[in-house]
């Protein structure tokens, strides 16, 4: 049985959740692996807002009796929970993207008003769908390695030109500011800066992303990379004990990391 969240039938009172969520000063725990994974855009978040944020690692994610993964709701992470500055309260939220979604909001980088909002949602859901795409493909598919190479090469011979060569125009519309949207950092940047992390990690990424082909991209890059509270994330002793996937071996723990509780970490985890 995974966690469930509390009824919001017709005659709850869902409010005090809302609280939780809306209040400026409430603190985080993200539950993750000690991997950048998919949680990049999510701890670049907390570190832009300078939020109060801790890390939770699963007790033993493989373990058998499965306690890590029913403790979540989808059985998956990332799992951000959210806690009263009391920390009396606890609302637990799901999936990368709503995560991002609520914290975008909550610390204004989804763009100044409804029109700028549909955009950066518009450009993060592009993004979205071809990093999705490769989870799906590559990651996520069960077949030889042989068959899961073609994946790769299709992948970084087609869908990636495509994303770099559509996504380009629109940032040169922008103006190559190093932003989708305005002149500042939204969360459409951040998935985007993302995305180029990953791919630059092949090495056929190298004549893919270059200032010639991919200008608007880079300066993104560039402009996130510099940015202070993102330098001073990338310094901390958390952030260098992680490992770029599963496959390498585990770096020792940064202090002020806690286990998830397996119990909704109402207090932050144990
Ligand atoms: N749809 C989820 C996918 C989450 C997901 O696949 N998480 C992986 C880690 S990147 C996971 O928990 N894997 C462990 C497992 O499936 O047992 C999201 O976007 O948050």
């Amino acid at each position: 049985m995974v966690a469930t969240y509390p009824s919001t039938s017709n005659n709850v009172d869902t409010s005090a959740q809302a609280a939780v969520l809306d209040d400026k000063d409430s603190t985080y725990s993200l539950l993750y692996f000690d991997t950048v994974g998919i949680a990049g855009p999510i701890r670049n978040i907390l570190s832009l807002a300078g939020a109060q944020w801790t890390q939770l690692y699963p007790q033993d994610w493989e373990n058998e009796d499965k306690l890590d993964k029913t403790s979540t709701l989808f059985e998956v992470m990332p799992v951000l929970y959210v806690h009263s500055k009391d920390g009396s309260q606890t609302v637990a939220i799901a999936e990368c993207k709503s995560i991002e979604l609520y914290l975008s909001e909550k610390y204004n980088l989804l763009g100044r008003n409804s029109y700028e909002k549909t955009l950066v949602r518009s450009f993060v859901s592009s993004t979205s769908s071809l990093w999705d795409d490769f989870i799906s493909t590559v990651v996520n598919l069960k077949a030889s390695a042989e068959v899961k190479q073609d994946q790769i090469v299709e992948y970084m011979t087609k869908k990636v030109p495509n994303w770099i060569r559509i996504h380009e125009q629109h940032l040169k519309a922008n103006g190559l500011n190093g932003h989708y949207v305005g002149d500042t950092i939204s969360l459409a940047d951040l998935r985007a800066a993302a995305l180029v992390d990953k791919i630059l990690l092949f090495p056929s990424a190298a004549n893919l992303i270059t200032p010639e082909t991919a200008p608007g991209l880079l300066k993104i890059k560039q402009v996130i990379d510099s940015d202070p509270k993102i330098i001073q994330w990338r310094e901390s002793e958390l952030f260098k004990s992680l490992r770029p996937t599963r496959a390498l071996p585990q770096l020792p723990r940064a202090p002020g990391i806690k286990l998830n509780d397996r119990q909704g970490n109402k207090t932050g985890g144990v």
